[in-house]
């Protein structure tokens, strides 16, 4: 089993990116608290954010220290979970999501000169954001997107597909047993990074050409949103939750539809289950967390990468 990336500190939720000929790893950081485990996930109590960087995966470790921290952020009241970075124009551009003061999450962004920080948030969150784990991709003719979303504790079951609050009319605010999964969600990116430049789109994942159920949760998207493009084609990778596997679909578009391809990493030891991939220097990694230093307490994870291997254009599936 591989070791975590550092054990100076809990770190979960990786999201890697080559940035500058480094690896640079935005984690949660985990840290102890006495709020026990629940399907809200208020265990998750994070107060700030380490970055961690490496010139190889296997090679030594930098932890940059604290690149941004709740109380630097006027709108955040707690638990600053899951983050991602994007680069545009020699500047980065850390997003974060955090439990605002009225009790909602809501998504804030940070910017700064250096990948790895220190960042200086935005005074207010973004408009129109909710729910949690974004994750932002550049393509190919520069246009930025933030893939986002989260089932249950994450609240995604509390909005319409347009991010407008449910109304009692459709779903939520329990996550639906029956119909259509609840899809990500997805809205491009304004060119200075800041805000959402178009409505929230809802993302259709596909099981032979028709939308997920609710029912498969096996296939169904809860949280952990990923994309990266190969060979021309989007790849969205996704958390499954309660069945604890990262899935992976595929698509023409970054809007989607993508078709659900398989599995690509089975369960770790601990409830969360949250990757990233990372294209460098000719091989491709996946990051993920486990709960294999802390002997298994849910909400203090670590960060691991491995290899990983393409068959054609699927992903071999891996074990943690
Ligand atoms: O780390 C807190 C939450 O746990 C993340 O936002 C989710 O993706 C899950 O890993």
């Amino acid at each position: 089993m591989p070791e975590p990336l550092v054990k100076h500190i809990y770190t979960a939720d990786p999201s890697a990116h080559a940035f500058a000929g480094k690896i640079y790893v935005y984690p949660s950081h985990d840290r102890e608290t006495d709020i026990q485990f629940n399907d809200n996930g208020d265990q998750y109590d994070m107060v700030d954010y380490h970055v961690l960087s490496m010139d190889e995966v296997g090679g030594e470790v930098t932890d940059h220290g604290v690149a941004l921290s709740a109380e630097q952020v006027p709108w955040v009241d707690k638990q600053m979970w899951a983050p991602d970075c994007a680069e545009k124009n020699g500047k980065y551009y850390f997003y974060f999501p955090a439990r605002a003061k009225d009790g909602k999450f809501k998504m804030g962004v940070a910017v700064s000169d250096e990948p790895e920080g220190p960042f200086t948030p935005q005074p207010e969150a973004m408009k129109g954001s909710f729910s949690i784990d974004p994750a932002a991709f550049v393509d190919d003719d520069g246009e930025a997107y933030l893939y986002f979303g989260g089932l249950w504790g994450g609240q995604l079951q509390c909005y319409n597909s347009d991010g407008t609050e449910w109304d009692g009319s459709k779903q939520g605010p329990q996550e639906p047993t029956e119909g259509d999964a609840l899809g990500p969600r997805v809205a491009r990116l304004t060119d200075d990074m800041l805000e959402f430049a178009e409505p929230v789109r809802e993302i259709s994942i596909t099981y032979q050409g028709k939308p997920v159920p609710a029912s498969d949760h096996e296939k169904r998207f809860f949280e952990a949103a990923w994309m990266h493009k190969r060979n021309g084609k989007y790849y969205f990778s996704y958390s499954t939750g309660d069945t604890h596997l990262i899935a992976y679909a595929t698509g023409d578009s970054p809007y989607g539809p993508f078709e659900y391809q398989g599995t690509v990493l089975t369960p770790p030891i601990g409830w969360t289950n949250h990757h990233s991939m990372v294209h460098f220097k000719g091989k491709d990694y996946l990051f993920y967390h486990d709960c294999s230093l802390s002997k298994g307490v849910d909400h203090l994870r670590s960060v691991k990468a491995k290899e990983m291997k393409f068959d054609g254009d699927k992903i071999v599936t891996m074990d943690p």
